[in-house]
């Protein structure tokens, strides 16, 4: 699902500034596409079947949503979206590397992804395994070498570190053997959450947090104000994921839903029930609200995104 017209049924109706927040996520969305595309290796280039899969996977789809917390952080620090669109492109990148592994028949095992043939349909899974390892490493390099980034070499080190600590062990790949193991067990809620801050909320924290990080004159406590509001939307996001799983429509989130319950996954849902999970959500979307005081109105764009994240149907 793409374009402002589908981004405007997701956002709150009594949205006052639903129009213009849908407009700003279409054009962050198609500042994306392109300078994704731009940053990827030609379809053309050898070996043709990798980068084409690498392409099918990263371009044409996707919300973008850690590219537009990343922009939405920059807005709100005063710094242009040019400046960290190289940092906005190595989080995508990442993402995408994670949804196609992430869909392998070793893992999750799914067929459709982004309303198409996942990335092993499409092609096959080698490919589809190779097609992640190189997306892993371009990222890398665009945070060491993109010549877009207006950083010195100690910002850019930092931005590679956060990237780093954000998809280990200790991160989303740590967190993805965790969700694995938990399958068909039982789980408290706090073991759940643990699990989630990890697969999840720790790539989420880390766009933000690069986005911070391009400020190098940010104030301490201000770095900490956003810290504070990142982690708790990282784990309401993937609440809000777990929720759609059960109760939202698959044509709108472009793959199947009941997956979850499927594979006997412990989530949000699964353990304390929907409507626990939706309160939860709510008590998360305003602790991050909170965090964001010190801003002022100068945060209008990461509230704007918080609200559409944690009510989106898709
Ligand atoms: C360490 C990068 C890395 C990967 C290896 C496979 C794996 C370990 C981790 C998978 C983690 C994973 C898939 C987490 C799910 C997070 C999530 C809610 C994904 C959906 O994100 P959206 O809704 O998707 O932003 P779109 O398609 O809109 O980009």
């Amino acid at each position: 699902m793409s374009g402002a017209a589908d981004i405007r049924h997701a956002v709150p109706a009594e949205s006052a500034e639903r129009d213009v927040f849908a407009k700003q996520l279409e054009s962050w969305r198609v500042r994306m596409e392109r300078a994704l595309s731009a940053r990827l290796p030609a379809a053309d280039a050898v070996p043709t079947r990798l980068h084409e899969a690498m392409r099918y996977s990263v371009l044409g789809g996707g919300k973008r949503v850690r590219p537009s917390l990343l922009f939405a952080t920059a807005r709100t620090l005063g710094l242009a979206e040019e400046d960290v669109e190289a940092a906005a492109c190595a989080v995508e990148l990442v993402h995408v590397y994670s949804l196609v592994h992430d869909d392998l028949p070793a893992m999750d095992d799914d067929d459709v992804r982004r309303g198409r043939p996942t990335c092993h349909k499409a092609y096959d899974e080698a490919t589809a395994v190779l097609a992640g390892d190189a997306l892993q490493p371009l990222a890398f390099r665009l945070l060491a070498r993109d010549p877009a980034l207006p950083a010195g070499p100690g910002i850019r080190l930092r931005l590679i570190e956060l990237l780093a600590d954000a998809i280990g062990t200790f991160g989303m790949a740590g967190g993805q053997a965790m969700d694995l193991e938990a399958e068909g067990k039982q789980l408290d809620i706090a073991q759940v959450e643990a699990l989630h801050a990890r697969k999840t909320g720790a790539l989420i924290r880390a766009s933000v947090l690069m986005g911070a990080t391009c400020v190098p004159t940010l104030e301490r406590r201000l770095h900490e104000a956003l810290a504070d509001f990142a982690t708790p939307i990282g784990l309401a996001f993937q609440i809000q994921d777990d929720l759609l799983d059960v109760i939202g429509d698959a044509a709108a989130l472009g793959k199947a839903t009941g997956a979850d319950r499927e594979r006997r996954k412990p989530t949000h849902p699964a353990v304390i029930g929907v409507a626990a999970s939706q309160e939860r959500v709510q008590r998360l979307h305003a602790q991050a609200l909170e965090s964001l005081t010190p801003f002022g109105s100068r945060a209008q764009p990461l509230r704007a995104l918080t609200d559409w994240l944690l009510s989106r149907r898709y």
